[in-house]
């Protein structure tokens, strides 16, 4: 099949786009994007994944695990015409990855295996690739394997995508007697062999199924061109002449959802399917905010650059590389640019293509090419550099929810410090992951995106920076507070030799909303308490709150008066009354007793109602208290609760695991309640 396409740009100016290869884990992703390199031209004989000598996917966690960890990535030339293919991680654990090769790709590959087909993750693939609005062209792999079923991965394909799924092509042939593909517009078939692929007539064997799948391409075509449309009801087909430029729109406008078939390591489709890209991919429009607004970047050639980072690597010997798209404009090696974050300036000093692990140097890069560029001095992904003095800023995404909190514990604490720096130079290149210090253990606390992630993090502590530790169930945070009004005495007299420290306090502690902020009253009358000492008694108070209260835990929701006093003109100082002050409060927690409180978060999950009574089910346990349940007539429900947060550490995983990661939620926080 051949498609027209009007050339964007003078054919002279190469033009540049971005295609994203996604799917669930092991679909054939990294061969795939092998078996396009050679294909194109790029390298001569394929590497293999399993045998550790592809371009992509070879870092040795990667290797251990046998599967993509991060955005990888290879040239590719069509013609005059460049893609970029940008290889992701399948397993669920990485898909921050596929959201941001998916922001800067102009269209994805999805790709499916003909063996599994359609899978739970294969949708949460499919949806993340609908919410970036990024046009799919699907790929149905492995063909060649034993128990191919290209039927069976078609109808599941047709029940989730529906009406606009366009299928190009069939297989003749499956498992061991895969042999090539019949082009169903051509109505011509197309078999590999060790000279390359042939063009021969459609084999009789496969006229049913040709007229079945042909007729969901016609379908698709005229369901989304109305004057097309109401020619078929009528019984009109239109001719090949009219169906051609049709199609060609359609899967360039990305409305429908074209279908191609093949074998990533036979490499047998895959030509086609390189073509077949080189035609429908479109520069998409970036969004920015620009004045304060969100508008769309021109993709133009011509203007002013813009450029876009999108992946942080960080290689033992060139240091940090930045990868980033170009939006806008053509730029040349040492061009000087403005981040719009920082506003400070960023030489580029050698522009580089990204070939698997490779760096070739390059001198110029168009709109919608890539570049990964070394010795910036702040760049991290999601920042965008332009001309100065451009008020541009990106618009950003909210992060994922983290799946999993794990406390880290090292061998000493002296380790900590270590280990922290660690942590952080592990997070520039993997945005998902997130440190943070836990103040009641005082120990590390990270948030990761499942057991795997979890997993490769504590390899790669190991490996790059020789940090060993143990991991622990992070403690959910709690407080406590006074059960009841109680009035208290702090008395500080103190007599060793010199002069002394003297300060009395009379103070009445109360209840209050355990979330209101402290209150502090000063109902001093007569100077009993000079003016210069009362913010020491309030210092000591709070002191003594940070500290804890009998049972050992922060304090919180006080009202604190401080109703009498008494001085010495000698021996009182501020810090005897910030000392009393502590005694005071100390005292009174102590004659009340206290309650100990826990946070409560409020847990907002969005996910298809099928999974309504599941989520809530395991919303027992946890000691949640739902909130609201909203369906708002979309196949989706939208259920609120308040759940405390020594329920949720492992929360995002649970819910992946119940909805096949096709839930969304949100976790603030919301009150301290009294521990039930
Ligand atoms: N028979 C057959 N095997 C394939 C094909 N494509 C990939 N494989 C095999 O499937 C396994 C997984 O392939 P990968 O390319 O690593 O899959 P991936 O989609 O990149 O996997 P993740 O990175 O984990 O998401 C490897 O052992 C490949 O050799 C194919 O077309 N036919
Ligand atoms: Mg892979």
């Amino acid at each position: 099949m051949r498609i027209e396409v009007p050339m964007v740009i003078a054919p002279s100016h190469p033009r540049a786009r971005t295609v994203a290869l996604i799917g669930r884990n092991g679909v054939g992703k990294t061969s795939l994007l092998e078996a396009l390199v050679v294909a194109t031209g790029g390298l001569e004989r394929p590497g293999r994944v399993d045998a550790g000598t592809a371009l992509c996917g070879n870092d040795p966690e990667e290797r251990r695990h046998q599967m993509s960890l991060g955005i990888a990535m290879a040239p590719v030339w069509v013609g005059e015409d460049k893609l970029t293919l940008l290889d992701t991680p399948g397993l669920i654990d990485f898909h921050g990855e596929v959201e941001r090769a998916l922001e800067v790709a102009d269209v994805a590959v999805l790709v499916v295996s003909a063996v599994d087909g359609v899978q739970a993750d294969f949708v949460a693939t499919w949806n993340l690739a609908q919410e970036a609005r990024v046009p799919v062209v699907v790929f149905v792999n492995a063909l060649d394997a034993e128990r191919a079923d290209f039927e069976a991965t078609l109808h599941g394909l047709e029940q989730l995508v529906g009406p606009t799924l366009a299928p190009l092509e069939l297989p003749i042939g499956q498992g061991a007697n895969f042999a090539g593909i019949v082009d169903l517009l051509a109505d011509e078939a197309i078999t590999y062999d060790a000279h390359g692929p042939h063009r021969g007539p459609v084999p009789p064997e496969l006229a049913d199924l040709e007229s079945r799948v042909r007729s969901s391409l016609l379908e698709a075509i005229v369901v989304a061109d109305d004057s097309l449309t109401e020619r078929y009801l009528e019984g009109d087909i239109p001719t090949m002449e009219e169906l051609e430029p049709a199609l060609s729109e359609l899967m360039i406008e990305g409305r429908i959802v074209p279908v191609t078939c093949g074998s990533a390591t036979r490499g047998l489709g895959v030509d086609r399917l390189a073509t077949l890209l080189d035609e429908i991919a479109i520069s998409r429009p970036i969004p920015a905010i620009a004045g304060g607004d969100e508008v769309l970047l021109d993709r133009d050639p011509h203007g002013d650059p813009v450029l876009r980072a999108f992946k942080v690597i960080v290689d033992p010997y060139v240091g940090r590389i930045v990868v980033m798209e170009v939006v806008s404009g053509t730029i040349t090696n040492d061009v000087t640019l403005t981040n719009t974050r920082t506003r400070s300036d960023e030489r580029l000093h050698g522009l580089n293509h990204l070939f698997g692990a490779k760096l070739v140097p390059v001198d110029k890069a168009v709109t919608g090419d890539v570049v990964a560029v070394a010795k910036l001095s702040d760049v991290v992904a999601g920042d965008l550099l332009a001309k100065k003095g451009l008020d541009l800023a990106p618009v950003h995404t909210a992060p994922a929810t983290p799946a999993m909190s794990v406390a880290l514990e090292s061998a000493s604490h002296d380790d900590d410090d270590k280990i922290g720096t660690a942590l952080h130079r592990l997070a520039e290149e993997d945005p998902s992951l997130h440190i943070r210090h836990d103040p009641i253990s005082r120990r590390l606390v990270v948030d990761v995106m499942g057991d795997t992630h979890l997993q490769v993090t504590l390899e790669r502590l190991r490996r790059r920076f020789n940090v060993e530790v143990a991991t622990a169930t992070p403690e959910a945070q709690l407080f406590e507070t006074i059960a009841a009004t109680r009035e208290s005495e702090g008395r500080l007299k103190k007599q060793t030799g010199g002069h002394g420290q003297f300060a009395v306090v009379n103070l009445r502690v109360e209840p209050i909303d355990p979330d209101a902020p402290f209150e502090f009253v000063d109902a001093i009358v007569g100077g009993a308490v000079p003016r210069q000492y009362i913010g020491a008694v309030r210092n000591g108070v709070e002191k003594a709150m940070a500290r804890g209260g009998p049972k050992g835990y922060p304090v919180v929701g006080l009202r604190v008066t401080l109703l009498d006093g008494k001085f010495h003109s000698v021996d009182s100082s501020e810090a005897a009354f910030d000392t009393a002050g502590s005694m005071g409060l100390r005292a009174a927690l102590e004659s009340a007793e206290t309650v100990v409180l826990e946070r409560v978060m409020e847990v907002t999950t969005t996910f298809p109602t099928a999974f309504l009574g599941e989520v809530l089910n395991d919303l027992k346990p946890r000691r949640g208290r739902v909130v609201k349940t909203d369906q708002s007539g979309d196949a989706n429900v939208t259920v609120v609760a308040y759940v405390p947060e020594a329920g949720l550490h492992r929360y995002g995983l649970d819910l992946r695991a119940i909805t096949a990661g096709r839930a969304r939620v949100t976790i603030v926080r919301h009150h301290l309640a009294v521990v039930a």
